[in-house]
Parts: C-alpha cells; structure tokens; sequence
C-alpha cells in the first residue's frame, strides 16, 4: 500500500502575497465593467475585503462567462476576472487552515484563467503547496508494486487492436545518437519523421514517471483537465477536472471502463506543476531552424488511449518517457485523400476513423502510403509540420510533446 500523508505544518501567519494582483485590480475591475461586468464588479469589491459569498459569486459569474460560448471567443479580461475571483477564495481558504480547497481553486485559476495574474497564481501555489505537500516513505520509492506500467507485452494481442495494415508495410526510420546536423538536412529540411532513440536517459523522468508514489507526492494534490471517452471525436466525448491522484486511480482501473478511457491530454502540466519541469529537458533538435518553442504538453493515459488521425502546423518532437505507443503516420501531401473535416474547430482532424474503417465511404484509403512504428519507452519521434498522425497507447503512457516553429530565415518547405 502507498503511504501518503498530508504534512500538518504550523498554520500560516497570514495569507499570500498577491502583487500583481494589488497593482493591476482597478484598471481590471475597470475594463470589466466596461464590457458589462458591472455585478462581478460589486462582488469583487466585496471580495477583496475578506467576504467569501461575494468571491465564490464573483468566481461563478466569471465562470459562466468563460462557459458563454467555444473557448476561443471568450475575452480575455473574463478569464483575468476568473483568476481574480479565484485568487480571492483561495486566499479565504489559506486563512482557514483549508489548504487542499486553496490549492483547488489556485489550479482552476491556473487552468481556466487569463496571464495577467498568473505570477499570483503560481506563488500562492508554491506557498499552499509547503502546507499540502505529502510524505511517502523513502523505502517505497522504485517498489515494484508501486510501478505503473510493468506487465509483459503480448504483441500478437496488441496486432489484433491496431488499424488494418499495421506494422506491415513501410517503418518509421530510427536513428541513434543522431547529429543536430543530420537531423536538420534528413529529417527537418526535408520534411522525414525519424525515431530517434539514446536521447532521454539523462532525463530524471526517465527513472522517476513510472513510479506512482513519485507522482503522488509532487502532483497528488493538483487539479487537472482530463478528456473521457473514445476520443475527441466521438458525441459521448467530455471533459473533466480532477485531482491527480483521481487520476492515478483511474488509470490502474480505467483502460476497459465502459465510458472509455480517461486521458490526460494536451496539458500544458509541466507550467502547472514545477516539479515535473524539472523531470524532463527541452532536446536540442527543437532549436533547429532558429524557430521558436510554441508548447510542451503532457500526453498520460492508461493502455487504450486514441488520438485520431490529424495534422498540427507545427515541429514536433513527442518523447515516450513511460510505456509504449502505436503511432501512423501519412504525409502532408495526402491531406485530400484523409477527407478533413469541414468547419474551423475541426479542420485538421480526419474524417477517417482508422478504427472502424468506412470502405464505402472511403474507399482509397486502404490503399495510400504510411508509415508507422511502435514508439517505445526512452525514444523520440519526429514529426513534421502538418503530417497526419493516429496515435494509440498501448500500456499506460506517459509522453511529453515539442511544437516549435519555424524560425524566419528557415528554408524549410
Ligand atoms: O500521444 C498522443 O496521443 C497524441 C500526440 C499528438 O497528437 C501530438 O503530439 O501532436
């Protein structure tokens, strides 16, 4: 059994200190009221002077706004109103001595919120977390039994849940200790995937991720965003936000829930926890072309996982820390032939469920060139701007990805 405990700590003194937020609240209490937020407004005033009802309805109002239509068109002074409200309820938390419910509401502030009082943010959450933060006994950490991913892989079994065609036809080329020079005339100027292996074993992550003790004592505590369901594509598809923890359990349970699979997909975790940051390294091959780091996002999920076929704009390097993946890949060139959505949300997902093939639908696909290859534990992948990737975990797995653009002299295609 796992040994958690939450630290008792001496209560604090007094609350978080929150600068920006004493500098910035009259010009944003302001602009809010100029896009018509005149009730936040009154709430937030009240708020501030210590009454919780007031914060906890600022924060409501705020989140009804950030619930008013797609994400995209919420304005940005709604989310900074968000982040307000929850820094004003969590600091009324603090003061109670109500350390996990401060440290909830900080990571919905980190989350759903705007960047103007993010610096807030992150260190009230530095200062709860000294309160929250959990013990595990030093004797437990690499236990076996504690491992998320340990079973033997049954690769005739796997066979059988991959797309028609897989592993059957031409692989991802893999590569070791690959040159920053030959990365950027193979692979990068020329648009080729590549697997690259022998470039993670100084990552701490490499050793610490499969441990689920190690993840519980530095991210147990924090909310995060998870997606449920066969995939995002799917109407049964929602999201959630829960603790990490939940989470872990989930994923020792989860893989064959009738709902579908729980994923921690697409999250920026490693802004949110620090800890984690400090797990994993940026790898040189995302400063090729003089471009620039767009995003580093955590993919966590148990075996079962799906993202279906799509194109990003951008680099990137996905690198399996823990477990292993099943990963398709078709070029960019073949962009009419994979029949993408119609409409702005969904523009570069296909239209094509790899899983559960229309022939009659589309009856070319069977036919068109791709290549493919289980990614495993401690190996990078390559993937060009815009080519089209269905990706499939097939143990528990726990990958980090690297979007960086092209830098503005780059003479990539
Ligand atoms: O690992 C996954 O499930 C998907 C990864 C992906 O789509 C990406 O890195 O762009």
């Amino acid at each position: 059994m796992s040994t958690t405990t939450v630290s008792g700590g001496d209560p604090p003194s007094r609350g978080f200190d929150t600068p920006t937020l004493d500098r910035e609240a009259a010009a944003l209490l302001h602009a809010i009221s100029e896009h018509g937020g005149y009730a936040y407004v009154s709430m937030a005033v009240l708020a501030s002077g210590g009454d919780i009802r007031a914060a906890e309805a600022a924060r409501e109002m705020a989140w009804e706004q950030l619930h008013s239509g797609p994400w995209h068109s919420v304005l940005p002074v709604w989310r900074d109103a968000y982040s307000m409200a929850c820094l004003h309820v969590a600091r009324h938390h603090y003061g109670n001595g109500e350390f996990l419910d401060a440290l909830r509401v900080l990571d919905l502030g980190i989350i759903m919120g705007g960047t103007l009082l993010r610096k807030d943010l992150d260190s009230a959450i530095e200062k709860v977390s000294e309160q929250t933060r959990r013990s595990v006994r030093v004797s437990d950490l690499g236990n076996s039994e504690h491992r998320l991913v340990d079973r033997e892989f049954d690769m005739a079994e796997v066979l059988q849940l991959l797309p028609v065609k897989s592993l059957s036809t031409k692989l991802v080329v893999k590569k070791s200790a690959l040159s920053l020079e030959k990365f950027l005339k193979d692979h990068y100027l020329s648009g080729c995937p590549v697997i690259i292996s022998d470039c993670m074993s100084h990552w701490p992550a490499k050793m610490k991720w499969n441990d689920e003790d190690y993840l519980l004592r530095v991210a147990g505590d924090r909310t995060v965003p998870v997606e449920v369901g066969k995939n995002y594509l799917c109407t049964e598809w929602k999201q959630e936000l829960i603790t990490f923890s939940e989470f872990l359990q989930r994923i020792k349970s989860d893989s064959c829930s009738p709902g579908g699979p729980t994923y921690l997909a697409q999250h920026p975790l490693f802004d949110q926890i620090n800890e984690l940051r400090k797990d994993i390294f940026i790898p040189d091959y995302c400063f090729t072309g003089g471009g620039e780091l767009r995003s580093l996002n955590a993919w966590f999920g148990p075996a079962g996982t799906v993202t279906p076929l799509h194109h990003d704009p951008h680099h990137n390097i996905l690198a399996q820390v823990v477990g292993k993946k099943y990963i398709r890949l078709y070029s960019s060139s073949l962009s009419e032939e994979l029949s993408p959505h119609s409409g702005t949300m969904l523009h570069n997902s296909s239209q094509v469920d790899l899983d559960d093939m229309d022939e009659k639908k589309f009856p070319k696909v069977q036919d068109l060139e791709f290549v493919d290859c289980i990614l495993e534990e401690g190996e990078m992948l390559y993937i060009p701007p815009k080519w089209w990737h269905y990706v499939r975990s097939l143990t528990t797995s726990f990958s980090v990805s690297f979007w960086w653009s092209e830098g503005e002299s780059s003479d990539a295609s």
